[in-house]
């Protein structure tokens, strides 16, 4: 398979990626382009934009395989905050701000949701992983990235920064929707290579 793309500006995302792409033998490699990040209430829409966005501004990239992702976490009792805005919330009143927020809050349910934007074969693809889980009282580990020191998934006790990158790749929502993108971009080309 020709080289697949990851445009992202967080390097651990990149890296959670290229790790599961081993599982697939499927070669990717990071691009780190400044590209417009929309802001709107749906993943989807969001990283559907910032792929379009990217072939617009970024002709070269019709030669290529490329993908971009959108991620957030959703705190059921907040009704879904902080969502679509995790990037603006985390810079601003971060992982803190959410505790202080819950604080008083019984109902501690939240899940990560991750979306892939997929340019591959001339069209772009979405893919979706979505983690239940729950957020802490107060931070739990040093790894990873973002809010993972405040999440917990489901049936599990550490934090996703408690857990080595592998570990972490076994429950979240981005390996979710990474290997369903792996899946079938195997599929497609074992298909291709089969003459089907
Ligand atoms: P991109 O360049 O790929 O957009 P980003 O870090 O801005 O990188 P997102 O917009 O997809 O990523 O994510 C929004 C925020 O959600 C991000 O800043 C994190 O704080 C949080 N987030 C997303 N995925 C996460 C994960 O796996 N663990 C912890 N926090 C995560």
């Amino acid at each position: 398979m020709k080289e697949l793309h990851f445009i992202t500006h967080n390097i651990h995302k990149y890296e959670e990626a290229s790790e599961i792409a081993k599982d697939f033998k499927i070669p990717i490699k990071w691009l780190n382009v400044e590209y417009e990040e929309i802001q709107e209430n749906e993943l989807e829409l969001i990283a559907l934009t910032s792929c379009k966005n990217l072939l617009n501004k970024k002709p070269e990239l019709r030669n290529k395989h490329f993908f971009a992702e959108d991620a957030g976490l959703f705190i059921n009792t907040l009704k879904g905050f902080p969502g679509p805005f995790s990037a603006y919330v985390f810079q601003t009143i971060g992982n803190e701000g959410i505790l202080r927020l819950m604080e008083n809050e019984e109902n501690k349910e939240a899940y990560f949701k991750s979306v892939i934007a997929v340019y591959y074969n001339n069209k772009i693809e979405l893919f979706v992983g979505e983690t239940r889980g729950s957020i802490l009282l107060e931070k739990h580990g040093k790894k990873g990235f973002g809010f993972d020191p405040i999440f917990v998934p489901t049936g599990e006790e550490q934090s996703f920064a408690e857990m080595s990158l592998t570990t972490k790749n076994l429950y979240s929502h981005r390996q979710k929707s990474l290997r369903e993108m792996f899946t079938s971009l195997t599929a497609f080309e074992n298909k291709s290579i089969s003459g089907e």
